[in-house]
């Protein structure tokens, strides 16, 4: 049986009792735990199916670096690829031990942005820096794996939700906030940044053009119950009982067919992500095919150099 200590405490509301560390990786500025069991005296009993993603840098209110961006694609694409995950909550820790303030993310990391269009790591210059990296926006390609991975992620929104971290919000597929601390501004244009992709049109799509473009050109404060409201979000929730809140919703999740749950997020996606949507959509769709005997029939007969007999396959109508 491994072992599985209990966690150290990363936020004000996490429960050490219902995680473990996700071993093999030695992330600097996020945290990434599985749900388990454990018993009365704290002993792991075994894996349950939600993972917790967080970002883990509450004294810049868990802006995110270059390097930030890539642990959060490596930890998504881990919980992607393990079989037993269902259910995926990406979130904030804190709060701030310098000022108690609570956030989920406020987008890129302003202080490493450079005139130059680079983003610095610490310690770079624009004389070591690679530029074939350095002007990367790749939490992007993070927003597209959080669209592609056919798992539910649920954004917790545990403080502030700015900027890129707004966006984070707007593409994961269902979002539980704070009613106390939950906020919501999407400073994007404040400062000379725009996401033009997802975290604008999807907005839209979500909530209208209106609503949509009064929070992007105005860059106002909204609460929790505002974007309820709005549709924006899922459910405000007591601060003390937000990830608690979050693991019922991923437990009813993961209690329904997973391909079920696989087909409607691809279903969901398909007419606003066009094309790139038919194709994720398609590739279950084939998954699915090459299941039925008939698929198995077409390959056969090409490898037994005959001509395919579809006699026994009906054309459902
Ligand atoms: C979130 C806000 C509204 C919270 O206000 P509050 O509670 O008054 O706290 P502050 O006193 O403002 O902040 C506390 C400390 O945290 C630092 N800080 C906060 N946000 C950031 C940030 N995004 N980058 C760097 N530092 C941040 C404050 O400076 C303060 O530090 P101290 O205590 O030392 O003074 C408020 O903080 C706010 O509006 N934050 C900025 C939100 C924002 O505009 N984000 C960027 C928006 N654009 C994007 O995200 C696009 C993507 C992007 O920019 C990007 C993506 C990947 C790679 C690079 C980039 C890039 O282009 O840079």
């Amino acid at each position: 049986k491994p072992e599985h200590p209990l966690p150290e405490s990363v936020s004000d509301i996490f429960d050490p009792q219902r995680w473990r560390v996700v071993q093999g990786f030695d992330f600097a500025d996020i945290t990434y735990h599985r749900e388990v069991e454990r018993d009365d005296d704290g002993a792991w009993v075994r894996d349950l199916p939600t993972v917790r993603i967080a970002f883990n840098r509450p004294e810049v209110r868990n802006a995110f670096r270059p390097g930030t961006v890539d642990e959060l694609y490596r930890a998504l694409d881990h919980a992607r690829m393990t079989s037993e995950v269902g259910c995926i909550l990406l979130t904030g820790n804190g709060p701030s031990a310098k000022d108690g303030g609570h956030s989920f993310c406020s987008g890129g990391d302003q202080r490493i942005r450079g005139r130059d269009g680079y983003r610095y790591a610490e310690g770079e210059t624009a004389e070591s820096i690679d530029p074939a990296r350095a002007g990367r926006l790749h939490i992007l390609e993070v927003q597209r794996l959080m669209r592609t991975t056919p798992k539910p992620i649920i954004a917790v929104v545990n403080g502030w939700a700015a900027g890129g971290g707004h966006s984070l919000h707007v593409v994961a597929d269902l979002t539980l906030a704070s009613r106390e601390h939950g906020k919501f501004k999407q400073t994007d244009a404040t400062v000379g940044s725009f996401d033009a992709g997802y975290g604008s049109a999807l907005l839209a799509r979500q909530i209208g053009q209106k609503r949509a473009r009064e929070i992007f050109f105005a860059a106002r404060e909204y609460s929790a119950e505002q974007m309820v409201q709005m549709g924006a979000v899922n459910e405000a929730v007591d601060h003390d009982r937000l990830e608690e809140v979050a693991l019922e919703y991923a437990a009813d999740i993961n209690r329904q067919s997973p391909q079920a749950i696989r087909m409607l997020k691809f279903a969901f996606n398909l007419a606003d992500d066009g094309m790139a949507g038919q194709q994720v959509f398609a590739g279950e769709a084939t998954r699915l095919a090459y299941m039925t005997d008939e698929a198995v029939e077409g390959r056969d007969a090409f490898l037994g150099k005959r001509d395919p007999d579809w006699s026994e396959f009906p054309r459902y109508f």
